[in-house]
């Protein structure tokens, strides 16, 4: 099956390809020449998720998916969250948004950094109507940054899982099959099996 995946993000591209596996080929709008980008003006994970579906959906009419997601941080009352990307400024710039946590943090002890990545992923099929899949994973953040894979936040955020690494030691695989975006396209997958034959 095929599925546009409404993301200007490359990583995320790669993973989502990753976890869904081969029954599905998953392109993004750069791939089938639209350049549009949609402002992300919703005030929740939910919102943006289906701003940016409905977004890619009205130009195409093809199934399509998208996803929002945030970093919750208990000890930053849930910053920065819907506004992760931006957190640091309008650039998307993921090294000085981790410089900008990393000081916000600076005088949190152990104990009080725990912490959450949320993923909502919007799924639009063919005839219009909206399915929503939520995914979290918790876990703490770093004192310092570490490891180069993935993106994003991932070289601070430890997950309680593997508790003696970020998320960009592990690498792509194991990534893949404890985060948020794992679990929300895997539930996404399974959804599709069930229902669309
Ligand atoms: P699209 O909207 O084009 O999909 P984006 O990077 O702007 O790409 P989000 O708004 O969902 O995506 O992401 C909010 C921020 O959270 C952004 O800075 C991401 O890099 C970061 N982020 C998202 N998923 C992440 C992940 O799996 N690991 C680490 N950081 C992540």
């Amino acid at each position: 099956m095929k599925l546009i995946f409404g993301t200007s993000n490359r990583g995320k591209l790669r993973e989502a390809s990753d976890i869904l596996g081969p029954d599905y080929q998953v392109v993004c709008p750069a791939d089938l020449g639209i350049t549009e980008d949609v402002e992300e003006t919703g005030e929740t994970l939910e919102a943006n998720s289906i701003l940016k579906a409905e977004h890619i959906f009205n130009i195409t009419h093809s199934a399509c998916f998208a996803d929002d997601t945030g970093l919750e941080v208990d000890a930053l009352g849930g910053a920065p969250g819907v506004h992760s990307a931006r957190y640091a400024g309008e650039g998307h710039d993921f090294a000085a948004n981790r410089r900008k946590l990393l000081e916000a943090m600076k005088d949190v002890p152990d104990e009080l950094r725990t912490a959450r990545f949320r993923c909502v992923v919007t799924l639009i099929l063919e005839d219009g109507r909206k399915h929503f899949f939520d995914g979290v994973v918790e876990g703490r953040i770093a004192k310092i940054e570490m490891g180069t894979m993935g993106f994003g936040y991932d070289a601070v955020f430890i997950p309680d899982e593997f508790p003696r690494y970020t998320m960009a030691e592990l690498g792509e695989d194991i990534k893949n099959s404890i985060s948020h975006r794992g679990m929300s396209l895997r539930l996404m997958a399974a959804w599709l099996k069930e229902n669309v034959k």
